[in-house]
This record gives C-alpha cells, structure tokens and sequence, in this order.
C-alpha cells in the first residue's frame, strides 16, 4: 500500500490476450465498485520496447518497461500482476513476493507441481506480513457460478452423485495454425489440460466443495509437427512440404478425464482445442438426488435449475435469469435483465483483489487452491501416460482420500 493515500499501484507483466483481458478490469474496478482502495495503471512490462510502449498506451498504463525484475523491485508498485506464459510465473512471484508486493498470477499457477509448491510456501511466509496472493480462475466470479455453489451448499441438489465438465475450443483444428508458445510444454507446461482444463477442475472443486481424488485419463495430440511462427526461435526446425520451417508439438491437443471427488460424486472431464465448431465453449452440469444445475459460458447470465422436488406434473428444467441485485457484483452494474460479458469476471476478481489487500483478508483462490489443481493436473499427466488410474496427492501431501472417501476404481 503506498505511503500517501489508499492507492494500489500496480504492475503488470504481460500484455498479449490475458493483459488486455486484466487491463480492461483495472481500468474498470474502481469506476464500477465502491471500494476501500484505488487502483492506480502504473506499470506495464513486455520485452520488446516498441511494443509494451504501444501497449501501455493502447491499454492505459502510466509507463511501461522491459525489466520484470526493476518493475517488482520497484518502490512505487504494490502490486505484481503475472500474465505471461507459465514458464516465467515461478520466478516472477517468488521475486515479487520476497520484495513484499501483493501478487495476482494467471492460471494455471505454475508449470509444475515443484514449482506450485515453491510458490504456495513462499506466499505462505508473504501472509505473516500482510502481502496477498491470489490465482486468476477468473470463472468463479461469474454471479451464476456464485448461484450455482450457493444452491449446491443450500442441499438444494442434495447429495452430488454426477459432475460433468466440458471446455472446448477450435482454434487449432487447422494444421496449419502456427507454434506459438501455448504449444510448447517448455512454455506452457501442457496444452488443452493446463490451460483451459485448469478452469473446469477449479470450477467443479469450487462449486462442488469437493476435491478431486483420483483420475483415469487420456491424451492426444493430433498434430504433432506444426509451422514455426514467423518470429521463431522455437524448436529446431524441420521443413514441412512447402519448405516451411515446422517444429514439434510438446503438448496435448486434447485430455478426456474420468473422476472420483472426496465427497462421493463421479466426474467426467473433457479439455479440448479440436471441438471443431466449439470457441469457447465451458459446460458444467451438477446431478444430484434433489435436482441438477447447468452452467453454459455461452449463455452465462442464466442457469438451468432442475427441482426433482417439485410435484412431477411441473418437473422440468427452469432457466434461471441471473441478472437480479442480490447476486454477487450485479448490484454495481446495471438494472435486472441488462446481461454481463466474459469481460466481467475479471473486472469481479480485480474487485475482490483488492478490497482483500484493502481489508488485510486472503483472497480466494489462493495459490494454495491453485496448488491442488496443479496436483489433479500433475496426476492426469501421469495416468494418461500409465494409463492407469492415479490418486491425486492432496496440498498437504497425503492422498486426498485419506479421508477414506472416493478413491480409486470400485
Ligand atoms: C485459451 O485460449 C484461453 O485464452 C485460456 O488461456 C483462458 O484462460 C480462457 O479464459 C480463454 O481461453
């Protein structure tokens, strides 16, 4: 917190698609919500000079850098926004944390467990004095996922018996698609399962209130040898049948995933980029012995309520508008039925970042949370490549069924 006044400072690394995603919420946070502290653009750091200058400017960051390492140490930033590849997570939080900044890291948390671990104890040791971490599953901020958690804490599902996940994208179905750096796994760690299979195991663990235990899955990688981009210094390069530079695909293009949660329920999870058709398409649906709930992305202002308590003659699925005052975040926009976009869930985070720093409270999810998705990542990892089924070390290091529920196969 700067000396002067209630003022945040923040520094941002990384400007490609999650900057702007978390630039528009900055430039947001405090003209939308009320809260105890403001926000103030200060920094925004890339490695090519003429293009963080152009990017500042465009997203509407005081000044701009090309040394992560100066911009954490800085005496006029409090807090280190990560939005870059996974490979540079690690070192940039540990640095920014060390130098007592407050610290929001992109998901997943890291490329590694190893890493995870590092940076959960390290933020661990940053608590005693004051600094907060925080992980971007931004999803969880969407008021209809907040309704469908409160309805499965309310019992209105009852017991949870079914979670089926779904995230699928499209983007490169074509071979063609260049090696950019989501497709490398020194890079990005994995593919499809990291980076957007991440979000559904958050979102399920988050809504559920259940850990995952155990996992039998499947990889694929469909094309496996891709164009360089045109700026590479990628992998070493083969030449395709055009003469093209081409490199190696590290990384799955596609994880399928079958689950057991702490709490008993069975889960299903597809991750994918070649849903042909798909663009962004994330599906959560919760059965339970009362009812079920559906949450669409594509449609996420609504939720779909299943009431199997209801007289059967009016059973059926409602859809819920999601857009009244008393949900979550709704109160500071605008009035019922005037929707929200993807865009919000980030200007949500951003608010509670904040107020959390603000009011000397952890935010959530921590880096501890993030931690157990990297371990469920970790344990997918390795059963696709065992295939067989793997129990998911919990954040403490015991197996998470150590609570003697859900486990391996029946
Ligand atoms: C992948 O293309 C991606 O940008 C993810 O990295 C984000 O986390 C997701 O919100 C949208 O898709």
């Amino acid at each position: 917190m700067s000396s002067h006044d209630r003022t945040l400072r923040v520094g941002m690394v990384g400007y490609a698609f999650m900057g702007a995603a978390h630039s528009q919420a900055w430039r947001t946070v405090n003209r939308v919500f009320d809260l105890p502290a403001r926000v103030r653009m200060t920094t925004v750091c890339g490695r090519d000079e003429a293009k963080v200058a152009e990017a500042a400017d465009r997203l509407g960051w005081d000044g701009h850098t090309t040394d992560w390492r100066r911009l954490v140490e800085s005496d006029e930033i409090d807090v280190v926004d990560i939005c870059t590849p996974g490979d540079s997570h690690g070192e940039i939080a540990l640095a920014a944390l060390a130098a007592g900044k407050h610290v929001l890291c992109e998901k997943p948390l890291a490329n590694t467990v190893a890493e995870a671990r590092e940076m959960t104890a390290a933020a661990d040791r940053a608590r005693e004095s004051g600094v907060r971490a925080m992980c971007g599953f931004n999803y969880r901020r969407v008021p209809a996922v907040a309704l469908m958690r409160r309805l499965v804490a309310d019992g209105r599902l009852g017991e949870i018996r079914h979670v089926r996940a779904v995230y699928l994208q499209d983007w490169i179905v074509d071979p063609q698609f260049p090696l950019v750096w989501r497709l490398q796994k020194d890079r990005a760690g994995s593919g499809a399962l990291g980076d957007i299979g991440a979000h559904i195991i958050d979102l399920t663990q988050y809504v559920t209130g259940q850990l995952i235990t155990g996992v039998s899955a499947l990889t694929e990688t469909f094309v496996r040898e891709r164009p360089l981009p045109a700026e590479s210094s990628g992998p070493a390069a083969q030449a395709d049948g055009n003469g093209r530079a081409t490199g190696p695909v590290t990384v799955d293009d596609a994880a399928v995933f079958v689950a057991r949660l702490d709490g008993g329920a069975l889960a299903t999870y597809e991750a994918t980029r070649f849903a042909t058709g798909r663009k962004n398409a994330l599906r959560v649906e919760i059965n339970g012995s009362r009812g079920s709930v559906v949450f669409d992305l594509e449609r996420l202002n609504e939720l779909e309520f299943f009431d199997a308590t209801r007289p059967a003659a009016e059973q059926g699925f409602s859809r819920i508008l999601v857009t009244e005052p008393e949900h979550p975040y709704l109160s500071a926009w605008w009035p019922p039925g005037h929707i929200i976009g993807y865009e919000h869930s980030f200007t949500h985070q951003m608010r509670d970042f904040v107020e959390a720093i603000a009011t000397g409270v952890d935010p959530t999810p921590s880096f501890a949370d993030a931690l157990q998705v990297q371990l469920v990542l970790d344990a997918v990892t390795r059963s696709a490549s065992a295939a067989a089924w793997v129990e998911v070390e919990c954040k403490e290091g015991a197996p998470v069924n150590a609570s003697g529920r859900g486990g391996g196969p029946a």
